[in-house]
């Protein structure tokens, strides 16, 4: 994840640390959500003291659990405490981390992004340079900030963060003309994607990838500890999936409607015939949640109203904050069309499709694309990586 340096940067520069922090909040993936999940280090003499990452929502941030864990504290004196985020100088859940970190007498903080919190929002870092700590600030700053965005975005744009994720082959298609899509990268790309699911609170497709993959969705097969599962969001308006096949219903109740994480049916209340509601009914699957579709100007801003709707947090019990887009190409196209689009996980695969279906199939307003600003690459397996930021996200930041 992030961009691959051109030189290493050594144990005497800020960047191999601050590139420490980062790793070590990449290992809590999710685990705090809705709370920023922030990594930190604290180095004396070129060695690493302590380390931390924030704790599940409502626990210890990642500085305090750094400092707890050096029974002497007097050994962080003079030391330097490296840190994804500003430090916060609120009371919220926790006590404020900035009164924690200037009790402890370290020499310099070297600290990566301003929380953008407005009870925050700089705070932290008046504070500490007004107790006379050497700060330095920005340190790796484009990979901590698409490290923290779905943080960030909800602060700066107050709605949900809608990421896409697709694979695509050298020719551009997501699925081949079979309809199958589930092979196009390879397996490095996919455990990245499972490690992926955790960082967004759930994960949306469209009725066709639901009836043609019938896909799980969930976090798997990705090294480390896993820290949660996505919430599963199935848009479908005509209620397609409810009137499929018996056997392919039954293959559904297998996979994607599995107890593991909650399954939401977005669907148009039109849709829902007796015969259809009854249908999932007669299993009680409690995890898996009927929502009707709210009124809307297009179809695609009455998804984006349903996910905006408290409720549906309530019945998930999960703020959705950020939300993962796996596909297809004409929920992904929509999305993006409509302007509702933020971000882009790319995986481009070394093979030729040679198909003409399954496409994105965009109309940029003025014929000349919409132009996208790429934030990272990385080289996974045979795939490659590529993370792209959408015109109107590059501008708030
Ligand atoms: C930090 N270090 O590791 C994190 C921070 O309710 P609370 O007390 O958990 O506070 C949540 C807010 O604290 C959150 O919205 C963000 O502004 C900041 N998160 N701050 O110093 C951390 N996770
Ligand atoms: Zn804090």
């Amino acid at each position: 994840y992030g961009t691959e340096p051109v030189e290493r940067p050594s144990r005497e520069d800020d960047a191999y640390w601050m590139r420490l922090a980062l790793e070590r909040a990449m290992s809590a993936c999710g685990r705090s959500n809705p709370n920023p999940t922030v990594g930190c280090v604290i180095v004396k003499e070129g060695r690493v003291l302590a380390e931390g990452a924030t704790e599940v929502h409502g626990g210890r941030h990642a500085e305090r659990v750094a400092i707890d864990s050096v029974a002497d504290r007097s050994r962080l004196r003079g030391a330097t405490l490296y840190v994804t985020l500003e430090p916060c100088s609120h009371t919220g859940r926790q006590p404020p981390c900035v009164d924690l970190v200037e009790s402890c007498g370290f020499a310099r903080c070297v600290i990566g992004l301003v929380d953008p919190n407005p009870l925050v929002a700089g705070g932290g870092l008046r504070r500490l340079r007004r107790a006379g700590v050497e700060l330095r600030f920005g340190v790796l700053r484009d990979e901590l900030i698409a490290w923290h965005l779905p943080f960030l975005f909800w602060h700066l744009a107050s709605r949900p963060l809608m990421a896409a994720k697709w694979a695509q082959t050298l020719d551009g298609q997501l699925a081949y003309d079979s309809g199958r899509s589930q092979w196009i990268s390879g397996p490095e790309s996919r455990a990245y994607t499972h490690w992926l699911r955790q960082k967004y609170d759930a994960i949306l497709v469209g009725a066709g990838t639901v009836l043609a993959d019938h896909p799980a969705l969930t976090v798997r097969s990705c090294q480390g500890p896993h820290h949660r599962q996505p919430i599963r969001l199935l848009f479908d308006p005509n209620a397609r999936i409810l009137s499929c096949p018996e056997e392919q219903w039954r293959t559904l109740l297998q996979r994607t409607f599995t107890a593991e994480t909650p399954t939401v049916l977005l669907v148009d209340e039109a849709a829902l015939t007796e015969a259809r509601r009854e249908r999932l009914q007669a299993r009680g699957l409690e995890q898996v949640h009927l929502v009707p579709l709210p009124a809307g100007a297009s179809t695609v801003a009455r998804l984006y109203a349903a996910l905006e709707d408290p409720l549906l947090a309530e019945r998930v019990s999960r703020p959705l904050h950020s939300i993962m887009v796996e596909g297809g190409p004409r929920l992904l196209s929509a999305l993006a069309e409509a302007g509702l689009l933020d971000l882009a996980h790319v995986f481009t695969a070394p093979t030729i499709g040679g198909g003409l279906r399954y496409r994105l199939g965009l109309s940029a307003p003025d014929g000349t694309g919409l132009r996208l600003h790429p934030f990272a690459h990385a080289r996974l397996g045979d795939d490659l990586l590529t993370e792209y930021l959408l015109p109107s996200t590059s501008k708030l930041l």
